[in-house]
């Protein structure tokens, strides 16, 4: 199998609660390695553009308000299959339904506050790089 990239970001409930390093942790013992990461106050414009495709969703405004209400983590992971990796990794979007031992299941709050997020598809892992990194930001 292929070395992949995702796109990860750690959302401002892990920074408030310090979880930065916890989080990492988790990520770099399911074998994926950071090869990006900066932390970044999202502007309202950023998350919008961000989370586009939700743009219709009921969840949309308390989306953008919880993703600029703090500092984030932006991050890309590399490894074997990274996209459904972290996504196995992240767990499901609503914590109660995630499994044990996901980095949901352990740290987040709620369906809004749900810690992280990564890319759902190659163009969209390729997509969101692009928006928050430049080429020689990227060391692998
Ligand atoms: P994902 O992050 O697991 O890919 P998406 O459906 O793409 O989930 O939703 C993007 C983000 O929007 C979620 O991670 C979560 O923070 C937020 N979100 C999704 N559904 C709801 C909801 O019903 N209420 C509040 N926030 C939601
Ligand atoms: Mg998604």
């Amino acid at each position: 199998m292929a070395l992949e990239r995702t796109f990860s970001i750690l959302k401002p409930d892990v920074t408030r609660r310090n979880l930065t390093g916890a989080v990492n942790a988790a990520i770099e013992a399911a074998g994926l390695r950071i090869v990006a990461q900066k932390r970044v106050h999202m502007t309202r414009g950023q998350a919008e553009t961000f989370y586009g495709v939700h743009r219709e969703r009921p969840f949309f405004g308390e989306l953008v308000e919880m993703m600029t209400a703090g500092p984030v983590v932006v991050q890309a992971l590399e490894g074997e299959n990274a996209i459904a990796k972290y996504r196995e990794v992240m767990g499901a979007t609503n914590p109660e339904k995630a499994a044990a031992g996901t980095i949901r299941k352990q740290f987040a709050l709620s369906m809004g506050e749900n810690s992280v997020h990564g890319s759902d598809a190659p163009e969209t892992a390729a997509q969101e790089i692009a928006q928050w990194f430049a080429g020689n930001e990227l060391v692998g």
